[in-house]
């Protein structure tokens, strides 16, 4: 396969203004008539036209109606000796109930369904299927009435009636140019939860959410998150609703979270059904962020959208950002504010981190990609989404809502490139840090790598000035071997050594490889508090002693570094662990750490959420990631050890905040009552847990009878979790019950997968488990949700489990990627992605994970997809 570089984007030849498509749907053979007017770009050379195709029948293709000659080379139609505008009729038949890799036009329950980001329209017809050729869409759809009574796309419902055969139509126009891959259709049995709403200019829309008939119950929360989405998109940016018609219809069969298609937002099941029997907590959070984020999509990304696929975080980095913000905005108090960025950060680095750090490495605005559906990465997403906060931070929220501003008035309606968005952001705001060093800026879209930031302090007391001097670097990364240094805002506050805030919190503005800050009248040593907030995404290294620390964790004003101080000591224990020689006796914890982290949990004046934060250790993921070389049972057996010491020694604050936070009332899904459900879980587990060490049968016994009486899915679920986690006896039977009382429920039956997938390993006997799992009669590997509750569960999220010096659980990946390889290439590229840090294991874990890497490899007709992840991995 070829690589596709950014340095060689041209403009179209031709362009596409209008596209008029009739649907014959039918899940065998759907008939699909495509009416284009095309004409050449008077800017571009003369070329003939090659219109995208994949897996498509052609039948006709007609020119200004007439017979026209054409040539099929590989994927593409090819006209020559085309007139300057005409019309292109091409006539095309596709099988949507064939289509598993869920691209382009796919059937999932008895209903049609397309996905077309990034390339999927070329799977419906042939196209110019790039996002800078943008067109006004009519779309005519035909199907029996009886099977699918629903016909829907983008834009307004024009007309609609009956055919004859039992057959109905349905006509809509777009009254938006878009590229083609925010088209949508959706046609099947569905039901729709309806509210009418004015926007700030008095404009009425009609919002729907579109589910299957036994799930309307599950929408309100779905539509309260759109309604909200609304609301703070004009607050907070000024930025309305343009249609009258804003739809979102949720499918259980889905690739991805949810598609932003003008108008027609099509969701995964997961992030639309809620109710507080079968939701937790954390699915409420993720709904209304995601809903968030496809609404927020109509400016940034469908009114404004991206030139070429390089400019993917243009779209997706802001809109991160936006829906970040939003969640934020949402929280009534500070505190949760906080816990919302922790949580997100944590994200960033457990999962952003290492994919800076591997074989997959690429820079926020890519330079080639072979398969552009293997570039919807974190560091896409979240990355951007931080490089847009940075800019946010050195402007300021005003001046961030400015450039905003400036951004549409120059681009709306347009294709455009990251250098668009930084270069409006800069000019709204001309005596900016931001405008002075934006060439230096943008390499945050240029280098590939998470630059390292040294720290290092000293005090002068007779002069009562603190010296700050930082040092940057950035590893190198596949194709780029040498980095320039980056434009890093970094805030700083300090701290006195009794608690007291010596110094609010300041933005320094690092751009040097080395540089240094002096901070006068500092009255006494502080500790320095910086990066707070998490500021930039780096790493930042600061040789703090374990007293700085504890001063930090017991006092620092910023939310977000007592948590890290907290990270610091947990991660200092455990590399002291992993370091001491195995059997060695060392406690793994400190009686300081256990002590701050007992005061933690009894300070009356923390939130329940932030606690429960602070007492969570640092992830394997993130501990592997601190190793030069990496033993995960290592890993794994401290951060066990860890977790068992922090159970049986706060034994009574456990039981404690079991008993001041089991009960939340009325079920609500605010920040403050999940925070409280979240601490009495994760106080269940310790307690279980300690059970386990002493042989007690009580909490487990309380834990089985919370399971039974919860009134929610978060109680109902946590409680579950205890018990399979702490490896009870009694889990076997509270398994089995869940699964009795939810059978009908596909997202809590996933839940029951994932939750088995993900158990801590007790002498190897998770795969088997697994393996057992795959042939239950509700598993099905086609569909990517159970696919990603099960196979990814226990190969990407069960370190402890996956990494068997038998090899087995390495094999067991492999034969699944090959397997899903044939059946939905983009779930498989992903599971691909599960060795990506296999040359930083030891052996005998790192040859193993090499060969089997090298098995799919060498795998004939493997997706472009999958093999671009694997050769990448293996060089
Ligand atoms: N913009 C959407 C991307 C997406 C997608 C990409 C590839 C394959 C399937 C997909 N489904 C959705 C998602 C988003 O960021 O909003
Ligand atoms: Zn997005």
């Amino acid at each position: 396969p070829v690589a596709i570089h950014r340095e060689d984007y041209a403009p179209p030849a031709y362009w596409i203004d209008t596209v008029d498509l009739t649907f014959d749907l039918d899940p065998a053979k759907t008939r699909v008539l495509n009416r284009m007017r095309i004409r050449r770009n008077a800017d571009a050379s003369n070329q003939p036209l090659r219109l995208h195709g994949d897996e498509l029948n052609l039948a006709r293709v007609l020119v200004d109606g007439q017979g026209a000659s054409f040539r099929i080379e590989g994927d593409q139609l090819v006209l020559e000796n085309l007139p300057d505008a005409f019309e292109l009729e091409v006539f095309t038949t596709c099988q949507p109930a064939k289509n598993t890799k869920l691209m382009g036009l796919f059937v999932s329950q008895d209903t049609f369904f397309t996905q077309c980001e990034a390339e999927g329209f070329r799977r419906i017809t042939y196209f110019l299927d790039r996002p800078d050729v943008m067109a006004s869409y009519s779309v005519l759809m035909r199907a029996s009435k009886d099977q699918y009574p629903v016909l829907l796309s983008n834009g307004n419902l024009v007309e609609e009636g009956d055919l004859a055969d039992g057959r109905h139509f349905a006509k809509w126009v777009d009254p938006f140019k878009k590229p083609s891959y925010l088209f949508a259709l959706v046609a099947g049995k569905l039901v729709a939860r309806e509210q009418r709403v004015k926007g700030r200019s008095g404009r009425d829309h009609l919002l729907q959410v579109y589910v299957r008939a036994g799930d309307l119950d599950k929408t309100e929360h779905a539509m309260n998150s759109l309604i909200r989405s609304i609301v703070w998109d004009e607050a907070r940016f000024g930025l309305s609703l343009d249609l009258d018609r804003f739809m979102i219809v949720a499918t259980s069969d889905f690739n991805m979270g949810a598609m932003e298609n003008k108008g027609l937002n099509i969701f995964n099941t997961k992030y639309v059904l809620a109710n507080q029997a079968t939701a937790t907590d954390a699915d409420y959070a993720n709904i209304e962020s995601v809903v968030g984020h496809e609404y927020f999509h109509n400016w940034t990304g469908d009114r404004v959208t991206c030139r070429d696929w390089f400019q993917l975080s243009l779209k997706e980095g802001l809109t991160v950002f936006r829906d970040q913000e939003f969640s934020q905005d949402l929280c009534a108090e500070a505190s949760a504010r906080a816990v919302k960025r922790i949580e997100d950060v944590r994200v960033l680095r457990s999962v952003q981190f290492p994919e800076d750090a591997g074989p997959m490495a690429h820079p926020v605005r890519p330079d080639s990609y072979i398969e552009i559906s293997n570039f919807y990465t974190v560091t896409i997403y979240e990355k951007g989404a931080e490089v847009v906060r940075m800019m946010q931070t050195l402007v300021g929220r005003e001046g961030f809502a400015a450039g905003m501003k400036l951004y549409f008035e120059r681009h709306d309606g347009q294709a455009v490139t990251c250098d668009d968005f930084a270069q409006a952001i800069a000019d709204a705001n001309p005596h900016s840090d931001l405008t002075r060093l934006l060439p230096q800026f943008k390499r945050w879209y240029s280098q590939a790598g998470t630059p390292r930031l040294k720290a290092r302090g000293t005090y002068d007391a007779a002069e009562r000035v603190y010296t700050l001097h930082f040092d940057q670097s950035c590893p190198p990364t596949p194709g780029q071997s040498n980095k320039d240094p980056f434009v890093i805002p970094v805030n700083v506050g300090l701290i006195g050594a009794s608690g007291r805030e010596l110094l609010a919190t300041q933005t320094l503005v690092v751009t040097q490889a080395g540089e240094t800050f002096d901070f006068a009248g500092v009255d006494e040593e502080p500790v320095p508090s910086i990066l707070r907030g998490f500021s930039a995404p780096v790493v930042l290294e600061f040789d703090y002693s374990d007293e700085q620390l504890l001063t930090l964790l017991a006092h620092d004003t910023d939310p977000f570094n007592r948590w890290e101080a907290a990270q610091r000591l947990g991660l200092r224990a455990a590399m002291a662990a992993i370091d001491a020689a195995p059997g060695a006796g060392a406690p793994v914890l400190s009686n300081d750490f256990i002590e701050a982290m007992r005061r933690v949990l009894t300070d009356t004046s923390l939130d329940a959420a932030f606690k429960e934060l602070v007492l969570t250790l640092p992830s394997e993921t993130y501990i592997a990631e601190q190793l030069e070389t990496v033993d995960p049972q290592r890993v794994h057996a401290v951060r066990e050890a860890m977790r068992a010491r922090l159970a049986t020694a706060l034994h009574a604050e456990w039981q404690q905040a079991f008993e001041d936070n089991r009960d939340t009332g009325a079920y609500s899904p605010d920040p403050r009552s999940a925070g409280r459900r979240a601490l009495a879980g994760m106080a269940l587990v310790s307690l279980c847990l300690a059970a386990r060490e002493s042989g007690d049968t009580v909490w487990p016994g309380k834990t089985l009878q919370r399971f039974k009486d919860a009134g929610n899915m978060t109680d109902r679920f946590n409680a579950l979790h205890a018990l399979v986690s702490s490896g009870h006896a009694l889990a076997a039977q509270a398994l089995a019950s869940f699964h009795a009382m939810f059978k009908d429920e596909a997202l809590v039956i996933d839940k029951w997968f994932a939750l088995q997938a993900g158990a801590p390993d007790r002498g190897g006997d998770v795969l088997p488990l697994v393996r057992q799992l795959m042939k239950h009669p509700d598993f099905s590997i086609k569909n990517p949700n159970r696919a990603r509750s099960v196979i990814f569960s226990y190969c990407s999220a069960n370190p402890g489990a996956f990494h068997r010096p038998d090899a087995a659980g390495y094999v067991f990946w492999s034969d699944r990627v090959i397997e899903l390889d044939a059946i939905n290439p983009q779930v498989a590229a992903r599971l691909a992605r599960g060795l990506d840090r296999w040359s930083k294991l030891v052996e005998p874990y790192r040859g193993a994970a090499r060969e089997a890497i090298a098995r799919i490899a060498a795998r004939p007709d493997l997706s472009k997809d999958t093999l671009e992840v694997v050769t990448r991995a293996l060089q």
